[in-house]
């Protein structure tokens, strides 16, 4: 029996690290960031992640870097005249105090230019996000699969806990 639950608390603690994926820095939490894999030869790619701000004063998010790509820029995806188009989102995201910002939610996502490498399922990629207040910190992407939107990944995400 001792055995069996030894071998049980193994498995879960090997569960656990993707359901923790998550970092903090000053009154920001930030919840599992992650790219959404890439097939062959593409030049860009999208990233999500959900900020939670404990805080009593707004933040920004103000910009992205990562290995993965060259460039980053916020965008949302709208559809006009049945034709999906990009608009960029200006000015950073707000993350309201006591509240959160969902990258991901309203076709928003962190547009990944000039990828360097096709962004494989199991690949953890180093990042920085940049905020106005909180600074930079230091974070790693997870990669989900093709057509995984912020809502799926979260219900994997909180169902874990
Ligand atoms: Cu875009």
């Amino acid at each position: 029996m001792m055995r069996q639950l030894l071998a049980l608390g193994f498995l879960l603690s090997l569960v656990v690290p993707a359901s923790a994926h998550g970092f903090s820095a000053a009154d920001i939490e930030i919840v599992h960031p992650f790219f959404r894999e890439t097939p062959p030869g593409a030049k860009t790619g999208a990233g999500y992640v959900i900020l939670r701000n404990k805080g009593s004063e707004p933040d920004k998010l103000i910009g992205i870097e990562t290995e993965a790509a060259a460039k980053v820029t916020f965008h949302r995806t709208v559809t006009e005249n049945g034709m999906a188009k990009m608009l960029p989102i200006e000015g950073g995201l707000e993350i309201p105090a006591g509240g959160e910002y969902r990258l991901g939610l309203d076709g928003s996502h962190a547009m990944l230019e000039g990828l360097t490498a096709p962004i494989g399922l199991g690949f953890l990629l180093n990042g920085t996000l940049i905020f106005e207040k909180a600074g930079r910190v230091d974070i790693t992407f997870e990669v989900e699969p093709v057509g995984t939107t912020q809502d799926k990944a979260m219900q994997e995400h909180e169902g874990e806990h």
